[in-house]
């Protein structure tokens, strides 16, 4: 297939396209089927079946599109048979779509566009998850071919799309400990950094949380910490443990929001939905899972990085993980009260978060043509 032409002289700015907020309207979502057995436990078997569960969810509320190698092709055509769900053949290194794929921007014409991050493997040679990421590089790329969007790539300047969240209306959030993280873009400082967001997602306020969730894989990602449920409003995981490690990331997330106006010169208001746990791999998990060179071990030491805040919107629903956790309950709670118009789905996250991230981490959306 050609390629489609990037647009190397503009940017989405210059050129009327923004970034919206993930619960406008959407055509499809996008996911990558997970098989790396240096990352997902039993050669991915479980990991598969959650994806899968994921998948049939979203169907329900919007169309499906799902990447998978040649080499899983089939295994993944039996197991993703939803006439909303399709398959398509694409080589990538992992299965974070988030983070991979592209980010969709829209004009007033209804037109759409993508963003294609460098992507470096959250990390590249200074604590990247693994030592090559060529295909994930490209995914952003071949999604955009076969939408048939063009595309701006941001040679030199890495970015992954679960450490920044919208409000579609100038906000911007993110987390210093990552975006500002030397293994991402050394080259740049803050304003530097802002420059990038602005011309790219057209955003004109970015809000710079501290840090993430501790022990996050990704640096912090704020898609795992805090996220808008509309403008002007926004959920912080949270915990009142003064033993939790995140309990002083919580507290300095707070007095940030707290005191921060949104793009419109709002104060924010903050919900809290509690974190989960503190959740830990058993070693039966970890075992399952096939040690690689310059792959992350995994070991029953390590907390995992579980949160309710790692949901995705989709038109009419909320997708969001439950951890088999007494909290589990209350954050349906929550989410119910956050969006009294969607449908709240509580699928089981846990094969998701022992990869390292959740539903929101495997998903993007593709906003809908106006
Ligand atoms: O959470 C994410 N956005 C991605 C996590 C990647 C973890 C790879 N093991």
């Amino acid at each position: 297939m050609p390629s489609m032409p990037t647009t190397p002289a503009a940017t989405p700015r210059a050129d009327g396209f923004r970034m919206p907020a993930e619960w406008e309207p959407h055509a499809r979502s996008w996911m990558i089927w997970p098989e790396r057995p240096d990352n997902w436990r039993l050669r991915a078997g479980p990991a598969q079946a959650a994806f899968a569960t994921v998948a049939r969810a979203i169907a329900e509320f919007e169309p499906v599109t799902v990447c998978v190698s040649a080499a899983e092709y089939d295994n993944a055509c039996a197991r993703l048979d939803h006439p909303d769900i399709r398959v398509v053949e694409m080589e990538s290194d992992d299965a974070w779509a988030r983070d991979t794929g592209p980010t969709f921007v829209v004009n007033d014409a209804g037109e759409s566009r993508g963003v294609d991050w460098t992507f470096n493997a959250w990390g590249g040679p200074s604590g990247g998850l693994y030592d090559s990421w060529g295909h994930d590089d490209e995914v952003a790329r071949r999604i955009l071919e076969i939408e048939g969007c063009a595309r701006y790539r941001t040679d030199g300047f890495v970015l992954e799309g679960g450490s920044i969240h919208v409000d579609g209306e100038g906000t911007l959030i993110t987390t210093a400990e990552c975006l500002q993280n030397p293994n991402r873009n050394p080259h740049l400082d803050r304003e530097r950094i802002e420059a990038m967001l602005r011309d790219y997602l057209a955003v004109d306020t970015v809000i710079w949380l501290p840090e993430g969730l501790y022990n996050d894989e990704t640096d912090g990602h704020v898609d795992n910490f805090c996220c808008f449920v509309r403008p002007g409003e926004v959920v912080l995981a949270w915990t009142d443990d003064p033993r939790d490690p995140n309990h002083a990331r919580c507290r300095a997330a707070m007095r940030v929001l707290e005191i921060a106006r949104d793009a419109a010169g709002r104060r924010l208001v903050v919900h809290r939905i509690p974190i989960p746990g503190p959740l830990y791999a058993t070693a039966d998990e970890c075992a399952g899972v096939e040690p690689a060179p310059g792959s992350r071990e995994r070991t029953p030491l390590d907390r995992l990085a579980g949160s309710y805040v790692n949901f995705y919107i989709a038109n009419g629903g909320i997708i969001a993980p439950a951890f088999d956790d007494y909290k589990d309950a209350e954050a349906e709670a929550i989410l119910h009260r956050l969006f009294p118009d969607r449908r709240v789905v509580m699928l089981p996250g846990r094969e998701i978060l022992l990869g390292g991230g959740n539903i929101h981490c495997i998903t993007q959306q593709q906003p809908a043509l106006g």
